[in-house]
C-alpha cells in the first residue's frame, strides 16, 4: 500500500489530521445512498403542535398545510352547522407518501386560550403536555430492555398563532412564548392575515420582531451562535428567514375554480377571492415551504439535540442528585474487622 497515500493514525488520533484521498475508489462515498435507503424505508415521524388564542383559525390552517381534510375547524358554510371548537388537545395521525418517502404526521390541535375567565393558567396543558413526552421518550430510552426504535411523540414544531390586532403581543402570548420556547421549537405566525393591508402587515411585523427581542423570545430558526455545524448558506437563509417571520398566513378549507379555470384554496368575499397560495397575497407558501421542504429534518433534529437534551441532563442530574442526598441519609453499614 502506498505510504504516501496511506497512513495508520495511533490510537485516539485526532479526527482533525489532514484528509486523504485514496488512490483508487474505495466505494464509502455511497453511504448517503445506504442512509438515504435506510431513512426512506423507515420514513420520519414529523409532529407538529398548533398553539393561540382561540378562534385565530389554528385548526384551519392544519388542513391548508397539508391540502387535505385532516381536522375538523369550526368553519360553518351554514348556520345550521355545529361549532367545532377545539376544547381538548387532540392528536390526529396521518402517514403521507410522496416519492416514496413516509411521513408519519401527527398533529396536535390544542383548544385556544383566552376563553376563560381567568386566563393565566390556560397553557399550562399544553406545555405539560410537550414535557410528558420527552419524559416518556426519557423512560423508554433508559429502558433496560428498551425499544429498537422509540416512538418519537415529542413536539418537533410549535406553530404559535397571533392575533393580527396591529399593535402587538398581548401579554398573555408573552407569558406563554417564554416557556414555550424553552421547551420547542416555536415558528411564530401572524394568523388571519387578510384583516390586515399590506402596510398594517409590514408595521406589525417590525413591532413583534421588536418585541421578541425586547423580551427575548428565542424563535426557530436559532441564531448562528446557537447552532453549530451550518454552512455559510444555511446560516444566510435563516437570517433572510428571521426577517421574514412572522409569516403573515391566512387558512382556508375551500377549493374554487378561478376565472381562468384554475383550481385554488382560498377564501371567497364580496370583494374578491383571496388564494391562500398566491405569494401577492400572504406568506403562506413562504410557511409551507418552510416547515416541510427546508426545515423538516432540522426541526426534528434540533428538537432532539437541543430541547430534548436540555430536559434529558436536567431530569439525570436531578435524578443523580437525589440519589446522592438519599445515599447519604441511609445509615452506614459497619465494617467488619
Ligand atoms: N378571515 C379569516 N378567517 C379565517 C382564517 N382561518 C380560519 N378562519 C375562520 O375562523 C374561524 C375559526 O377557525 P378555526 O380554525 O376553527 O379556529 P381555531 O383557532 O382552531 O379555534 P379554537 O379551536 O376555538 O381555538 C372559522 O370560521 C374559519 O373559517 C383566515 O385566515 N382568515
Ligand atoms: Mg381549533
Amino acid at each position: 500500500m502506498n505510504s504516501e497515500t496511506y497512513q495508520p493514525q495511533a490510537n485516539g488520533a485526532s479526527n482533525n489530521a489532514a484528509a486523504l484521498h485514496p488512490s483508487n475508489y474505495v466505494g464509502f462515498d455511497t453511504i448517503t445512498t445506504q442512509i438515504e435507503n435506510r431513512l426512506v424505508k423507515r420514513g420520519f415521524t414529523f409532529n407538529i403542535m398548533m398553539v393561540g388564542y382561540s378562534g385565530l383559525g389554528k385548526t384551519t390552517l392544519i388542513n391548508t398545510l397539508f391540502s387535505s381534510h385532516m381536522v375538523d375547524s369550526n368553519g360553518r358554510d351554514t348556520i345550521n352547522e355545529p361549532m367545532d371548537k377545539t376544547t381538548e388537545i387532540k392528536v390526529t395521525a396521518h402517514s403521507l407518501i410522496e416519492n416514496n418517502v413516509r411521513l408519519n404526521l401527527n398533529i396536535i390541535d390544542t383548544p385556544g386560550f383566552g376563553d376563560q375567565l381567568n386566563n393565566d393558567k390556560s397553557w399550562e396543558p399544553i406545555l405539560k403536555y410537550i414535557k410528558d413526552q420527552q419524559n416518556q421518550y426519557l423512560r423508554r430510552e433508559l429502558n433496560a430492555s428498551r425499544e429498537k426504535f422509540i416512538k418519537d411523540t415529542r413536539v418537533h414544531c410549535v406553530l404559535y398563532f397571533i392575533q393580527p390586532n396591529g399593535y402587538g403581543l398581548k401579554a398573555l402570548d408573552v407569558q406563554v412564548l417564554k416557556r414555550l420556547t424553552e421547551v420547542a421549537n416555536v415558528v411564530p405566525i401572524i394568523a388571519k392575515a387578510d384583516t390586515l393591508t399590506l402596510d398594517e402587515r409590514a408595521n406589525f411585523k417590525a413591532i413583534l420582531q421588536n418585541q421578541f427581542k425586547y423580551y427575548n423570545l428565542k424563535m426557530y430558526p436559532y441564531d448562528a451562535e446557537n447552532v453549530d455545524d451550518l454552512t455559510e448558506e444555511e446560516i444566510q437563509f435563516n437570517n433572510d428567514l428571521r426577517s421574514l417571520q412572522p409569516f403573515a398566513v391566512i387558512g382556508s378549507e375551500n377549493i374554487y375554480t378561478d376565472p381562468n379555470g384554475e383550481i385554488i384554496r382560498g377564501r371567497r368575499t364580496k370583494w374578491g377571492m383571496i388564494n391562500v397560495e398566491d405569494l401577492t397575497q400572504c406568506e403562506f407558501i413562504y410557511l409551507r415551504d418552510f416547515l416541510t421542504r427546508t426545515h423538516l429534518y432540522d426541526l426534528i433534529e434540533t428538537t432532539n439535540l437541543v430541547h430534548y437534551e436540555t430536559f434529558r441532563t436536567k431530569q439525570l442530574t436531578y435524578l443523580r442528585e437525589n440519589a446522592s442526598t438519599r445515599n447519604s441519609q441511609m445509615p452506614q453499614v459497619q465494617q467488619q474487622s
